[in-house]
């Protein structure tokens, strides 16, 4: 983390008494809302506080500047609709406290004016308190200082630099809660190209790059706060990591990463990001589960700190030990704009969440059966063989899938002319069995005159734009390419169209979408993905919208193959980078994974992560995507896979071929078992999935769902339970 600027920044904040003050003569009632502002003591710079109680058990909390120098960045698209609220009421103003209640719900909120801290009390109990540490940070939009000029240092010199900074110097006021610019920092040296063959280098080097103000961007726009949950000391969510269902305590480590990337055979027991994010965290103690949403799509970092604390009982002269998790959310830009979710059971938890973003799609039957994917079913006649190899042994599938391999270099809505003469007369053959066909569309697009999707986008100006306003190119596994602006609703509209079956051509009904490296990866920059300062739809920086870009391309697809079928049928598309609200467009996976045991075990905990967090349809690679699985692992990860919300087996370009069939007669057997369970299973599965859309019960979760008072199942990840 330490390599990362703006956590440096508000590492300089420490644990103690709040900066800000809340100023009570500037509260205002207002329907839907109380407002008030909250001052920064040191500069003296105010923010406007807005508070919601939304129904259904939520609060919302917005801070932004009173006035910016430009606005800030508000996630939009994520929520399904503007939040019902509920009317507050002042109770009570005296004495630098204001207390709000709720008049249809018995829910209170405490607001201490100084130092600022809010209390938020249900039915009695204080569930939940914002600011209690006095982590509040806001850094304040500035004017670009003119004749800046950049100086090039090295990333340590910077950090040294950094750590001379005294913490006095900050409380001081020299940089306040409103930094001035950061030192200049340099871009980082590209990294090493890809291998075409797929070796992609591992861990990317951090981005330490300039933070200056752009034409676009007027400076660092960090933004901070802390939240104590009352009691809980256990604590799940904020996806994708590679990492156990409990959240650890981050105090001694990195804070957990929420950064969509590209990473090729990922680590496990790592908290930095991986393709997906959903900024949604649960906490759950006998008595009661609750939630923070923090809604905010840049580069995100979640500090976990979990203690005891020794709390006096009144009227008796004894102590007690709680716990108290304290949870600290730092982001890069936008505003803050957080839901406190009251809960108080597991399950009121999930509903109020997809109240908010939305419950699962409901899946078409087929894409509950077993997929059968590789990096590349090289030909129409390989396609034929394999699916005829499932006939022939008796195993029971429902959808082939065709990699990258399959279009006309990398241009994705073609078929290689040589490999794929006849699409639609393989397609007519799968139809002819009741399968289905699963292609490969990624989000970068060739730069080629000639590839009409390129010059169509490219004439209409439906690319990403670097910062001098050209189009951004970056090398993929096309070449150079081009990146759609899938924020662009004109653009979602034209790419959804572009699955018609008259502009898609060779495509049938029975053709589905799989959405590959949308975090977005671009091979040879920092980190393998956009630079930061490439500017969207609306002059929005790539910075702002990052964790968002897979979210819309999935939109788009998934909107595009109703279109097709005149409304009438249900989608199917799979993405590899998501977001909060994802569930709505179909299905997850969690990318490359090993073929090894602990990536067999780990795919647990990252699933019922996953699920928990709104996303039911999801799924790992079975038999791990890089390397050779030995006979054994692979039927194993068969059997546990069988089991799990999406079930696909995936494998590496350079790994050999796994068939079902190709590990002898007693393997095929087993397999033919475990896959066989599972259709036996299709229609539990299916009815859990209409609950998961109806009533947003996560399909595969956690035993602490099922059984939220007993203690032993709270840590528990290497059982779940499909449905009760
Ligand atoms: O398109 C090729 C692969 C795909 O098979 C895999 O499932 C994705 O996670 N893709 C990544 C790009 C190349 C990875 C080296």
């Amino acid at each position: 983390c330490n390599h990362i600027a703006f956590y440096r920044r508000q590492k300089l904040l420490h644990p103690g008494k709040s900066l800000y003050q809340a100023l009570l003569d500037s509260v205002t009632l207002c329907n839907d809302s109380v407002k008030l502002q909250i001052i920064n003591e040191k500069n003296k710079v105010p923010l406007l506080v807005e508070i919601y109680a939304i129904e259904g058990n939520i609060f919302r909390l917005k801070i932004n500047e009173v006035s910016p120098l430009k606005s800030r960045y508000e996630v939009p698209d994520v929520l399904i609709k503007e939040p019902t609220t509920q009317r507050l009421s002042i109770a009570q103003k005296e004495a630098g406290i204001l207390v709000l209640t709720c008049a249809s719900e018995d829910r209170k909120l405490h607001i201490t004016a100084n130092p600022f801290q809010i209390e938020l009390e249900s039915k009695g109990e204080t569930v939940l308190s914002v600011n209690t540490n006095g982590l509040l940070y806001f850094e304040h939009l500035q004017p670009p200082p003119q004749n800046r000029c950049e100086i090039s240092i090295s990333h340590s010199a910077v950090f040294v630099m950094l750590l001379k900074i005294n913490q006095q110097e900050f409380r001081s006021g020299a940089l306040g809660a409103s930094a001035p610019q950061e030192a200049p920092v340099v871009g980082l040296k590209p990294r090493d190209p890809p291998d075409p063959a797929g070796q992609k280098p591992r861990a990317p080097p951090p981005h330490h790059r300039a933070e200056a103000p752009s034409p676009s961007r007027p400076g660092p726009s960090s933004i901070g706060l802390d939240f104590s949950l009352h009691g809980c000391e256990h604590v799940y969510g904020i996806p994708e990591h590679a990492e156990t269902l409990l959240l650890k305590n981050t105090s001694d480590d990195d804070a957990y990463r929420l950064f969509n990337l590209d990473v090729y055979g990922h680590k496990i027991h790592d908290k930095m990001g991986i393709y997906g994010s959903v900024p949604f965290l649960l906490a759950h103690k006998p008595n009661r589960t609750s939630g923070i949403f923090w809604l905010n799509s840049s580069e995100t970092l979640v500090e976990i700190n979990t203690k005891a604390i020794v709390k006096l009982i009144f009227g008796r002269e004894r102590q007690r030990v709680v716990p108290q998790t304290d949870v600290r959310w730092m982001s890069e830009s936008g505003i803050i704009d957080v839901f406190l979710l009251m809960g108080p059971n597991p399950f009121d938890i999930f509903k109020q969440y997809a109240q908010l973003t939305g419950t699962q799609a409901l899946p078409p039957l087929f894409s509950l059966g077993y997929h059968q994917c590789r990096w590349n079913y090289e030909d129409e006649q390989d396609v034929k063989t394999v699916d005829a190899g499932f006939d022939e042994h008796d195993i029971p599938y429902d959808v082939i899938w065709l990699d990258i391999e399959h279009t006309e270099g990398k241009r994705y809505f073609t078929w290689d002319k040589k490999k794929f003469q006849h699409p639609k007369r393989m397609q007519e053959l799968l139809t002819r069995k009741k399968r289905k066909l699963v292609v490969i569309i990624d989000p970068h697009i060739k730069v080629d005159p000639m590839y009409t999707l390129y010059s169509q986008a490219k004439k209409k100006g439906y690319f990403v734009k670097n910062r001098t306003g050209q189009d951004f190119e970056g090398i993929c596994w096309p070449g150079s390419s081009s990146y759609l602006d899938f924020t662009n609703p004109d653009v979602r509209e034209w790419y959804a169209d572009q699955f018609a079956f008259k502009s898609y051509k060779g495509s049938t009904d029975i053709l589905f979408v799989w959405n590959d490296m949308n975090e977005p990866s671009v091979f040879k920059a920092a980190e393998l993905t956009m630079q930061r300062d490439a500017v969207h739809h609306g002059n929005w920086e790539h910075r702002e919208v990052h964790n968002l870009y897979g979210f819309y391309q999935q939109m788009a697809t998934a909107e595009g193959l109703i279109k097709r079928s005149g409304g009438q049928k249900r989608p199917f598309v799979l993405t590899r980078s998501f977001f909060a609200g994802s569930q709505k467009y179909g299905a997850v996976w969690t990318g490359d994974n090993v073929a090894e045991w602990s990536y067999l075990k780990i795919s647990i905990p990252m699933l019922l992560t996953i699920s928990i967090a709104g996303i039911s349809f999801c799924g790992a690679d079975v038999g791990g995507f890089i390397g050779d699985p030995e006979p054994e692992l692979l039927v194993r990860w068969y059997q546990a896979g069988a089991y799990q919300p999406f079930f696909r087996g995936h494998a590496n370009i350079e790994s050999k071929r796994r068939e079902p069939w190709l590990f002898g007669d007693e393997n095929t057997r087993i397999i033919r078992e475990a896959i066989r369970e599972r259709y036996t299973l299709l229609p539990y599965l299916y009815s859990l999935f209409y609950r998961a859309h109806t009533t947003a019960e996560p399909v595969m979760r956690p035993l602490w769902v099922e059984f939220p008072k007993e203690q032993e199942t709270f840590g528990v990840e290497d059982e779940y339970m499909l449905g009760k």
